[in-house]
């Protein structure tokens, strides 16, 4: 979770190489222009997994570590990593976020042939653009059973370091062996005119209904999570980030979370976005940090008040989520740590907040341009989630044709957020309170209930991507379809 080099390597067994030149004549100026190559390996197998010294649990990991080896690679990089498959299932691996070419997606039937037991297989693609990223398996429930870790991609030269850099992946865990799809509490399925607003904590003790739908059958409904963990650690038994009076300090979350939406408050200090889903931000301070499943956002603070804090989350709409990471100053004594105040009337930055911080107009595109309108249901007496009234695979292929500017335009029926991910694009977020120009990139984005958003994009990188909600189970229950590119 720290940035030391050092400690990366050990931990994750990463080597670094020079790339392998192409032999012949230009050989010599080739090496000059080569970029490098670092080659990391990556097993994903059963480990063992405890929340703070609770009682373990067999989880799937990926060399063996909760929270998986943070892997660190400069922006122009080539990132070479052999995934080998030591789990009883078949896996692959998804770089979230970055925009990789297909073949090296990681989604099983639509980019490749799941890796099978036994099985290995090398994804390889250029680091860029610099931010900070998560890479994890996209086969099925996999993901909430600990595959998952941070990938961090620096830039080749950063115009204003921070005195301090921590990484912090957020993760949700049901301590049952096997991890979220064995859950044995689950959350029920919305019924009649209840709302978001009616869902509180009371309701998460009474989720013993059985691990599907109402009927028995149908996709496996969301657990009701035992503990949660940043870079595999749970509180108190995680190491409190050290800050010296002065620092300016920078955290680069990352939730790879499989249904949490954590509203998040450091105690003491005030949070500064400066990027969200690895792309620049105008700096802004926000009390409230709101991060959904897939979201990235890197946050910067100035340690001007000595002491001992706690950085916790609630669970956006249920209350406190267990998520607490201690602050802690040189100089002072451990102990118990001041939480934040969730009181009503904080600052809570939201996507319309948000201001690119050098105007860009968007890319033009050919032809006329697609609209695909996606109304978000579910979740009512049943525990299938849709797009258009589509429970994938019998779902919609939005055609976008390579070159072709493409505005999808969200409407969340459903009583739930929805944070909408897709794959292979950055996207641009429509304001209305803005010029285009200055419309934040991203690749995640949460449509909240009875809300619309609309993103646009240009399709400049061909094959068939998956575009889904990022609630794994959501994904998991048919929220989910393909944006076609092709020429
Ligand atoms: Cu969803």
């Amino acid at each position: 979770m720290s940035i030391s080099r050092r400690q990366f390597i050990k931990a994750g067994g990463a080597a670094l190489t020079m790339g392998v030149l192409p032999y012949g004549t230009l050989r010599i100026a080739r090496a000059a222009s080569q970029p490098r190559t670092r080659e990391i390996s990556l097993v994903a197998a059963p480990g063992k997994m405890s929340l703070d010294g609770r009682e373990s649990f067999s989880a799937w990991l990926y060399n063996g570590q909760p929270g998986g080896p943070e892997i660190r690679i400069t922006e122009g990089e080539v990132l070479r990593v052999k995934l080998t498959n030591e789990l009883p299932k078949p896996t692959t691996i998804h770089w979230h976020g970055v925009p990789v070419p297909n073949a090296m997606d990681g989604v099983p039937g639509v980019t490749q042939k799941a890796v099978a037991p036994g099985a290995s297989f090398i994804y390889e693609f250029k680091a860029q653009p610099a931010g900070s990223y998560i890479y994890h398996s996209h086969q099925g429930l996999q993901l909430d059973q600990g595959l998952a870790g941070s990938l961090i991609i620096e830039p080749r030269s950063d115009p204003n370091p921070p005195d301090r850099e921590y990484t912090l992946l957020l993760e949700d865990w049901a301590a049952t062996d096997g991890g979220g799809p064995n859950a044995s509490r689950r959350r029920p399925p919305m019924g009649g005119m209840m709302g978001l607003g009616m869902m509180g904590r009371g309701m998460r003790g009474r989720g013993m209904m059985g691990r599907r739908g109402m009927r028995g059958s149908g996709p496996p409904l969301e657990p009701i999570y035992d503990g949660y963990t940043v870079g595999g650690r749970a509180y108190p038994g995680i190491k409190p980030l050290m800050v010296k009076k002065g620092d300016r300090v920078r955290l680069r979350l990352c939730n790879a979370s499989a249904i949490t939406v954590y509203d998040l408050m450091l105690a003491g200090h005030k949070l500064t976005i400066t990027h969200a889903d690895a792309n620049p931000v105008n700096p802004i301070e926000t009390e409230v940090l709101r991060i959904a499943p897939g979201e990235r956002y890197d946050v910067e603070f100035i340690a001007n008040n000595p002491g001992r804090w706690l950085l916790m989350a609630n669970e956006s709409g249920y209350g406190e989520s267990g998520l607490k990471v201690p602050v802690l100053y040189e100089g002072v004594r451990p102990g118990e740590a001041a939480p934040p105040v969730f009181r009503r009337g904080l600052r809570f930055v939201r996507y319309w907040d948000l201001v690119r911080p050098e105007p860009k107009p968007l890319e033009k595109g050919k032809g006329q341009g697609r609209f695909y309108r996606q109304v978000l249901s579910g979740g009512m007496h049943s525990s299938f989630w849709t797009i258009n009234g589509y429970v994938y695979p019998q779902a919609e292929v939005l055609a976008a044709p390579l070159g072709e500017r493409v505005r999808l335009s969200y409407l969340n029926r459903s009583p739930m957020p929805h944070p909408m991910h897709l794959h292979g694009h950055f996207f641009r977020v429509a304001n209305p309170n803005l010029p285009q120009e200055l419309w934040i990139s991203k690749d995640t984005v949460i449509v909240e209930h009875m809300e619309r958003v609309d993103i646009e994009f240009v399709a400049d990188n061909p094959g068939r991507w998956i575009h889904h909600c990022h609630n794994l189970y959501h994904m998991e229950a048919g929220m989910a379809n393909l944006v076609e590119v092709k020429a």
